[in-house]
């Protein structure tokens, strides 16, 4: 048994689509920040009296969630060559399937709970592919700070490699969450992006132009330079958007609190206050902010009508071991 926690990744070069005939697999690279407050906590216990995987997630049974929980763990099980099954309980301290990146924490927490319950010694490789297999942005849960998924194109294409950029205190930035809804999101990602791919005329350009975003966004952040990162984040998200409203039928992910929020973020960053947006697949806006301004932003985006809480965070740690059997995992910077 053991119990690892993650925090969800906000990408700020958006992920969105996976390469044709390979396991989920992206098809362009991302990269994120890693967040320190909202936390998805994961034991996991291996039973031999178990007939079946039971997975909980907030204290009740989750059966569509218990497919996923499985299907990441069994590779795991292969490795280690364990037949047991698992008892899973999960918990997460905010919305669940929301555009919160619930499940990049999830499966993040998941492998890492799994790992060190079975007391395998894997390599950072392993680690990540097993939680990309679940989910193509849970990878970026396993490290803190700012961090790359990178597609490999060499020696063969099919795999991702798992960059972390820079810890936490080379750029402490601060997030305000704006939740504007607490509902599911009515179109899941994986569905999204498979409609997107499908019928969005924007596809091919999206993917062609991802790498000058992702060397853009890793210069800013080396740099630390705001408005170049403000600038490659804002358009990412809105070009991922923009090809999902052009799918057929178009996918709507924001609500009038969503726009709402992104007239207010761009009106205070030309007053000079350093925030920018970005949004993922559901209608809550992420504002990111230089240190020490969230609470600022915070406290105006809660004004707008809409807008049921807001929540701040700075950026934290990886992935991580917190109780139980097992060696912990070195989690990144
Ligand atoms: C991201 N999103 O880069 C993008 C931006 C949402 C919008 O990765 O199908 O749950 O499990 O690989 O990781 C959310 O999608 O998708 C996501 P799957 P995932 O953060």
């Amino acid at each position: 048994m053991a119990q690892a926690q993650a925090q969800p990744n906000i990408a700020l070069v958006k992920y969105w689509g996976k390469r044709h005939g390979a396991r989920n697999l992206p098809a362009v690279g991302s990269l994120s920040v890693t967040l320190e407050s909202l936390w998805t906590r994961t034991e996991v216990e291996f039973d031999p009296d178990l007939p079946e995987d039971l997975f909980l997630l907030n204290g009740v049974p989750d059966p569509k969630g218990l497919v996923r929980v499985s299907r990441c763990l069994d590779p795991i099980r292969q490795r280690a060559s364990c037949l047991h099954r698992a008892r899973i309980q999960s918990r997460n301290n905010f919305p669940t399937s929301a555009g919160l990146a619930s499940s990049a924490s999830g499966f993040a927490a998941l492998v890492t709970a799994a790992i060190a319950a079975l007391c395998l010694e894997v390599s950072p490789e392993e680690r990540s592919e097993w939680a990309r297999g679940a989910s193509g942005s849970a990878p970026r849960s396993l490290y803190g700070g700012f961090v790359e998924l990178r597609l490999q194109e060499t020696p063969a294409p099919g795999r991702t490699e798992l960059v972390p950029l820079a810890d936490p205190g080379h750029w402490p930035l601060e997030v305000a969450v704006a939740i504007t809804s607490l509902s599911a999101k009515p179109v899941g990602s994986t569905a999204g992006m498979e409609i997107t791919a499908k019928t969005s005329p924007f596809y091919e350009d999206w993917i062609r132009a991802q790498p000058a975003d992702l060397e853009a966004a890793r210069q800013a952040v080396l740099a630390r330079d705001f408005e170049k990162l403000a600038l490659v984040s804002e358009h990412s998200c809105l070009k991922m958007h923009g090809l999902a409203l052009a799918a057929k039928p178009g996918l709507m992910y924001w609500n009038g609190a969503t726009v709402s929020c992104l007239t207010v973020i761009r009106d205070l960053r030309a007053q000079g206050i350093p925030v920018f947006f970005t949004i993922d697949a559901g209608p809550q806006v992420k504002a990111v902010c230089e240190p020490g301004a969230s609470q600022q932003v915070a406290g105006i985006l809660r004004q707008i009508p809409g807008v049921l809480e807001v929540m701040t965070s700075r950026l934290g740690p990886g992935a991580r071991v917190i109780s139980g059997a097992g060696k912990s995992q070195p989690s990144g910077p």
